[in-house]
């Protein structure tokens, strides 16, 4: 290898190898929907407060702006359900319903259209961070971005080995793919100030847990970090 660069990070110089390159990294921003961080939508209706949802908006515009110019990959996960709710099992609704207000869950009408379905206004990546063209956008009915997607197809077509994860929300979805991720065999790098969860805590309990074991799903890095990284 020619050349060798790391991210300072927590809790070891990431990537592993020091093979990082636009051509084989990708960045993954999932699910900076309305209906995770907007007003009206599902975490919003949930009675969450949705400053801790919105806070990683403005570092990850950043990152993705320079990780834009400098020609990395770019992948957009959203959660969202068919219209007919055919990929929507019984239980996440049932669960859904016990904690929304009135009883309104997933797949229910609320002020921002019908929740988590796509299509709906609040299924759609807000405005700040909107996909451009050509980027791909990953369609997910689970929590995790690899369960029923074409995203491990994407990735392995594309020689992706890299994957910086961002957004919302820590402890469930950003979690959750980056446990399919690294069980596949990806090397990732969970973003602590592009990432957070409806209860500070648990972002803070997600971040810790990825630096057991040496790293047992990755490591931990805050966008400065990765901006500087890739100044040099
Ligand atoms: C949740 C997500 N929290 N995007 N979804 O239900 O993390």
């Amino acid at each position: 290898m020619a050349t060798t660069t790391f991210i300072n990070a927590n809790p070891y110089p990431w990537p592993y190898n020091g093979d990082l390159r636009p051509t084989n990294t990708a960045l993954v921003v999932i699910d900076m929907q309305t209906d995770f961080c907007g007003v009206g939508g599902y975490v919003d209706k949930m009675g969450y407060d949705l400053t801790l949802t919105r806070a990683p908006i403005e570092p990850i515009k950043t990152l993705m702006g320079r990780m834009r110019t400098l020609g990395f990959h770019i992948i957009h996960t959203r959660e969202g359900h068919r219209p007919d709710l055919s990929d929507l099992p019984d239980n996440k609704r049932w669960r859904s319903r016990r904690i929304g207000k009135n009883g309104v869950g997933i797949g229910d009408d609320g002020p921002c259209g019908r929740i988590l379905v796509r299509g709906e206004p609040g299924w759609a990546i807000i405005d700040e961070l909107a996909p451009l063209p050509g980027e791909i956008v990953i369609d997910k009915p689970g929590k995790g971005s690899f369960c029923a997607t074409d995203l491990e197809l994407i990735l392995r077509t594309r020689c992706i080995e890299n994957l910086l994860l961002a957004g919302i929300t820590t402890d469930v979805c950003v979690h959750t793919t980056m446990r399919e991720a690294n069980d596949r065999g990806f090397e990732c790098l969970l973003l602590s100030d592009c990432t957070a969860a409806t209860d500070h805590g648990n972002h803070l309990a997600a971040l810790k847990m990825v630096t057991m074991q040496g790293g047992v799903f990755g490591a931990v890095a805050a966008s400065a970090a990765v901006l500087e990284g890739l100044a040099t």
